[in-house]
């Protein structure tokens, strides 16, 4: 019989990635979206023109993290096997300007949804398993290196804060109702998918517009963060592996190496044939182009040596930071078999060739 999961955040980059993943491991999938004025199912639509092989298994239900009837209801009506909380107000510096928002939907949302699988029958509560996508924001001002599941949390802002509540809520879960409930601690990952807000991806977008003469600069803030950044594809394959365990239990999921901020814009314009110096020190911090090289890209810039192409903009700081984070998946790797297959060089390959496609089409549009 087909095994049915339930996913809240299923248009999002990590929900869309999930939901192929399950639809291929044969599963029924429902998702909860949200009632939106425009459309909010872009990640997910493609699903939908492959009707025959896949359209069929996927179901999308309008709910939200902030309405318990919703999230009740729906976990009654289509009793899942494997429920992945996914949905969040996933963005570090807006949960400073949202905190009780953020606090809301992504910590309280938690609670939520476990409390509806907890007050549902009882079979169900016995039956479900729980995963929540717990962060590893909620290390914040890291107490060690690199953050395992036993590094004490030292959250540093709203959104991280909001994960702690969530994460202790499902261990709870767990130890009081006997309930089969897990959390995966993942590192940054990232993908042709990613939100166009997150460093990332404003950086592969800005970038490839840049090479097109679509945009002038890059603006951004602090250039010396470091994160231990992976592909989300990998990442997804660790939240299914996860709850495929006899026994619920927390996991690192990282890749064992951190890269900065900085070094990820000068990864990104290299493949793209842009050999980048920086000068200056900090607001004054500029990008400058230091040589051209050959690539088999042929994008119309006239950038020249000497160019600036990155500024520093105060806006984009955050009131606290987390300077550094690296974590250690010795845990996931020994009991899950769980392993990230994608590089960092190959990550800002697989994100630059995609925005260089949308930046061409972006031109030749522009251009007719
Ligand atoms: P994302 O792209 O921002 O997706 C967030 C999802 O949550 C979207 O589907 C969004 O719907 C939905 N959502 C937002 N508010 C909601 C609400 N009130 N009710 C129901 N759904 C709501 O995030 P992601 O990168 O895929 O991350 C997935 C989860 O993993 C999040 O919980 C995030 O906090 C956590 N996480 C992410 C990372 C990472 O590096 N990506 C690392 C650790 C943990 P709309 O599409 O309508 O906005
Ligand atoms: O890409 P970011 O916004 O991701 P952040 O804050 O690490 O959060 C992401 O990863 C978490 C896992 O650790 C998730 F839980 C969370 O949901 C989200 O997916 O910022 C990364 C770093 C930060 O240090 C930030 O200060 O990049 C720095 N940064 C520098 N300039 C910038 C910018 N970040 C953004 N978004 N925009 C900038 O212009």
């Amino acid at each position: 019989m087909k095994k049915t999961a339930l996913i809240t955040g299923i248009t999002g980059q990590d929900g869309s990635f999930l939901a192929e993943l399950l639809l291929d491991k044969d599963y029924q999938v429902h998702g909860i979206i949200r009632r939106s004025s425009s459309f909010n199912t872009g990640r997910i639509d493609h699903i939908y023109h492959d009707i025959h092989a896949k359209g069929e298994s996927l179901f999308l239900h309008y709910g939200d993290l902030s309405d318990s009837s919703s999230l009740r209801n729906l976990i009654m009506r289509t009793k899942p096997d494997e429920v992945y909380n996914l949905g969040a107000q996933s963005h570090v510096k807006v949960s400073f300007e949202q905190p009780e928002y953020t606090a809301d939907i992504s910590g309280l949302g938690t609670l939520r949804i476990l409390d509806a699988i907890r007050d549902g029958q009882e079979d169900l509560s016995k039956k479900i398993r729980f995963y929540q996508a717990s962060s590893s924001e909620m290390f914040g001002k890291v107490q060690e290196v690199p953050q395992t599941e036993k590094t004490p949390f030292y959250p540093r802002s709203p959104y991280g804060c909001a994960k702690v509540y969530g994460f202790w809520q499902t261990i709870n879960y767990r130890e009081a109702y006997d309930m089969h409930c897990s959390n995966g601690i993942l590192f940054n990952h990232e993908s042709e998918r990613r939100g166009e807000t997150f460093v990332t991806r404003k950086i592969t977008r800005a970038a490839t517009r840049i090479m097109f003469g679509l945009q002038e600069k890059l603006f951004l803030g602090n250039l010396d963060a470091k994160r231990d950044w992976g592909y989300a594809l990998d990442y997804v394959k660790a939240m299914w592996l996860i709850l495929q365990q006899e026994q619920p239990d927390d996991y690192v999921i990282a890749t064992n190496e951190t890269h900065s901020v900085r070094s990820f814009v000068a990864l990104v314009f290299k493949h793209l044939g842009i050999e980048i110096v920086w000068q200056g020190v900090g607001m004054d911090e500029m990008g400058l182009v230091k040589s051209i090289l050959k690539t088999n890209k042929n994008a119309p810039h006239s950038l020249k040596t000497g160019d600036c192409i990155i500024s520093i903009d105060e806006r984009y700081f955050r009131p606290s930071e987390v300077e550094t984070l690296l974590g250690d998946p010795k845990k996931a790797k020994e009991q899950l078999g769980w392993k990230p297959e994608i590089s960092i060089d190959k990550l800002a390959e697989i994100m630059t060739d995609h925005d260089y496609e949308l930046a061409e089409n972006e031109h030749r549009l522009k251009n007719k």
